[in-house]
């Protein structure tokens, strides 16, 4: 299923991005350096992050719990299965660990993520100087060198996904230099939730326990490898430790894993039978670290390293920038204090990508609403999926920044909690169209509520969320195939899920007396009513359900989910001819949907009833629900300016003064209108107000979600393919426009594409056709130029109309025009 990037691709990709042009294109085989392109993606500091402990927590922000230290200044390591936070500190470093699997009951009662154990490494004092740390995204290696009693001293961290296993490795230019204890703990062993031991012996500590509410059981190991110098073990009730004395060089490695299986059990009850309490994860975490000791640091850091760059490396980018020789903290002060930076907008793009390949592998679990981290005991709003935007917010970005392989976690996620969801949608339908039911199993199609996790899937249509949640969901299935193009996987999973979100949706849908076709009940997101009052004089007013939640009927969320989840399930049957009396029927119904309605404000309205903007609800609401059908539906398209005016209007009315993946969603709507200024402007606004030093950003507190969907936004102004045509430098702003390129941004259809710009006008454009097909390009003057393939070939095109041209391209070749 996951596309292969070869060598060759990659070859193609560079050449077509800075080679040739007008000399005679000779081939594949030339290859140019890219010029300018010796930067270092990299965070750095030149001091420790503070760290008060993981129990100093404050409690500001809606009552949840932060940690100041750890989510402003550690950095983040992960490879979707587990997550580390270092602090790089030279008298007690800190290492937390998270590991997915890892859940207590939560703030809700319904399980919620937990901090998995916290590594101390504690040094001797010593004159420090010349200090640095840094994390290096072009590895995906954090990096601690200091001078201490004129000793320089070294470290290297990095979280394999090949092997599973967290490395760290301390060096010094002296031998024998380097003296620690290592002493891990099992973290919040003081709560009630989770019994445990911590054993050390020899050169290996064990960190294992259990935690009866969902019935848990959980190990870690630590494998201490040392050149030179001794160990000595020490197992007491305060604590258990290894010594490390005068060693050359020090590897830990860190495996961690649970008895959690993803299987529809895991959804079917809640919380008794979760789990087989019988088994145990320590002969696959032994195994783990076996192996892993096997193969020695060289060969676990270049398999890391191999595995790692082939994703990281896949997309080159410049945005007009430098980059600054400041600490991440003083760049990021400067740019609050109004000097914005192009290298800071360049690198917090790469850095999403960077926090998606750590937080979501193909056989991992889905990056959750903190990725893969947490530090917490009851992690903020349960670090769990929540479908409303977050979870669909962290997978926007992997299709268009070339990391599509990222989806398949969620992917094999959605296998797993399918059979549950089908029977809500069972008893979503009976409960509330009842006429419609089916008997035949999955007969209903399949939902998806807001705040699910590991071991719990909600239920959709409450008060806060209608059922269009699984269609925002499921419309990320639908892009995964377009961008990859992948007919196997549409043929198993992506069309039989759209299908089925088709078959619940066709069910959900109220015929009216004018002949449209409405959800019902229906709700838009989060979206509550809090003074009755507001609700006077409105026509056909909803209901204000528990805690203010509004109900309604044929909420612009929903109608648009339905319009849009018929509108991919009718191109996928087309795909794999698969026409007949069901898509007949939806296409029928499709027509009925009335989806988009302009309110006496020139607003797009969020509800039907809604007269002026803002009359139902609170007009600077963060979520923008209703212009889903803008970003990332495809409904208010360029054939509906009278739509597209409106959607700028409500984002003008709604503002930009709200959390930080509120502003992403903003952002991404901006740049579809093509509306460069305001998507640069409301990114601007993100990384000055919710982004930290560690360069994660915030709700606040921390979530992934801002980070991940701004990764989607910056490529949406770069480069934009939903309407059929691949159309490079859509919303480019004036502050990137003087000179600039991307190499390896993917448009649908499985094209990587390259531009180069100057001044605001494409230079240079090359596209590599990875699956075959008509490419259809539309830029100013594009009907001018010549193309050619990679021998320099001329390449056959034609012209529908001005600035557009399409052309028939074979697998493999890369087309560069002139
Ligand atoms: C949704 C949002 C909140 C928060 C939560 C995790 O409910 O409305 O702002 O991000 O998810």
């Amino acid at each position: 299923m996951p596309f292969i990037f070869t060598k060759t691709l990659r070859q193609f990709l560079i050449f077509s991005a800075f080679a040739l042009i007008a000399a005679p294109v000779t081939g594949a085989d030339v290859l140019f350096a890219p010029p300018g392109e010796d930067k270092v993606y990299e965070l750095w500091e030149p001091a420790p992050a503070p760290n008060s402990g993981a129990a100093f927590v404050e409690k500001e922000r809606r009552e949840y719990p932060y940690d100041h230290d750890w989510e402003y200044w550690s950095y983040p390591l992960g490879n979707g299965h587990m997550g580390a936070n270092i602090f790089g500190r030279v008298d007690s470093e800190r290492i937390q660990i998270t590991e997915k699997t890892l859940h207590n009951i939560g703030i809700y009662e319904r399980g919620g993520l937990t901090s998995f154990a916290e590594i101390n490494l504690d040094f001797e004092p010593g004159e420090i100087s010349d200090y640095r740390r840094s994390l290096n995204l072009d590895e995906g290696i954090a990096h601690v060198s200091y001078q201490r009693d004129g000793v320089r001293h070294t470290r290297e961290y990095f979280m394999s996904y090949p092997d599973r296993v967290l490395v760290v490795r301390l060096t010094a230019d002296t031998k024998g230099a380097i003296s620690f204890i290592l002493k891990p703990k099992i973290a919040f062993l003081d709560q009630a939730d989770r019994t445990g031991t911590v054993v050390a012996s020899g050169d290996l500590v064990t960190l294992a326990g259990h935690m009866p509410y969902l019935d848990i059981n959980f190990e870690g190991q630590i494998k201490v490898l040392n050149e030179g110098g001794s160990l000595t073990s020490a197992t007491t009730s305060g604590g258990s430790q290894i010594k490390i004395s005068n060693a050359d060089s020090v590897t830990l490695i860190f495996a961690a894993g649970s008895n959690y299986e993803l299987n529809a059990q895991r959804f079917e009850s809640y919380p008794n039978n979760k789990l087989n309490p019988n088994r145990f994860p320590d002969e696959a975490v032994s195994a783990t670290i076996q192996s892993a000791e096997n193969k020695g640091f060289t060969t676990l850091k270049r398999r890391h390293l191999d595995d790692y760059q082939n994703l990281f490396g896949r997309v080159s980018l410049k945005l007009d920038s430098e980059p600054s020789p400041l600490p991440t903290h003083e760049l990021l002060a400067e740019y609050k204090d109004g000097q914005t930076d192009n290298w800071l907008e360049e690198l917090m793009f790469q850095y999403g990508r960077y926090l998606l390949i750590s937080s979501s592998r193909e056989t991992s679990l889905p990056a959750n609403l903190q990725g893969t981290w947490s530090q917490y005991h009851y992690t903020p709003w349960t670090g769990g999926y929540w479908h409303n935007i977050n979870l669909q917010m962290n997978y926007w970005g992997a299709f268009s920044a070339n990391l599509a392989e990222a989806f398949e976690a969620y992917i094999k996620f959605y296998e797993a909690y399918l059979p549950v969801a089908e029977k809500m949608a069972t008893e979503y339908v009976e409960k509330y169209r009842p006429g419609n039911l089916s008997e035949e199993p999955g007969g209903n199609g399949w939902i998806v509520g807001s705040g699910a996790n590991n071991y719990y899937l909600p239920f959709a249509g409450w008060g806060h969320s209608g059922p269009g949640t699984g269609g925002m969901t499921v419309k990320l299935f639908a892009e995964y195939y377009h961008f990859t193009q992948d007919t196997d996987y549409l043929k198993e999973i992506g069309y039989p899920a759209l299908r089925s979100m088709s078959r619940f949706f066709s069910k959900s849908l109220q015929p009216q007396d004018d002949d449209t076709l409405l959800v019902y009940p229906s709700a838009s997101p989060e979206i509550k009513v809090n003074d009755p009052e507001q609700l006077e004089g409105i026509e056909n007013a909803g209901t204000i359900m528990d805690r203010g939640y509004y109900r309604t009927i044929g909420a612009t969320f929903d109608q648009w989910a339905v319009w849009e989840v018929y509108e991919e399930t009718l191109e996928a049957a087309k795909v794999l001819d698969q026409e007949g009396s069901f898509t007949e029927m939806i296409e029928a119904q499709q027509k009925r949907l009335d989806p988009i309605l302009i309110g006496s404000s020139g607003q797009i309205k969020e509800f039907r009833e809604e007269t002026h903007y803002g009359s139902i609800g609170n007009p600077k609401h963060r979520h923008i629900s209703h212009l889903c059908a803008l970003y990332p539906g495809t409904l208010i398209d360029d054939a509906h300016e009278d739509w597209q005016a409106a959607a700028s209007k409500t984002l003008d009315f709604r503002g930009n003064d709200t959390t930080g993946w509120a502003m992403a969603h903003r952002m991404n709507a901006r740049a579809r209108l093509d509306e460069g200024e305001k998507a640069h402007a409301v990114y601007q606004k993100l990384i000055a107000e919710k982004t930290t030093p560690n360069l994660w950003t915030l709700h606040p507190p921390f979530q992934i979600d801002a980070s991940l969907g701004l990764v989607a936004g910056v490529a949406e102004m770069l480069l934009q393919s939903h309407e059929d045509y691949i159309e490079p430098l859509p919303a480019l702003p004036k502050a990137w426009s003087d000179h600039g390129h991307f190499d390896g941004l993917v448009a649908r259809g499985n094209f990587l594409v390259s531009v180069e710009w100057s001044e605001g006008q494409a230079t240079r454009m090359a596209v590599t056709s990875r699956a075959g097909g008509e490419c259809r390009i539309r830029y100013p003057g594009i009907d001018s130029t010549s193309i050619v393939d990679g021998h320099g070939r001329p390449v056959e095109t034609s012209s529908d109309e001005p600035g557009q041209i399409r052309f028939e391209t074979t697998q493999g070749e890369t087309y560069h025009i002139l």
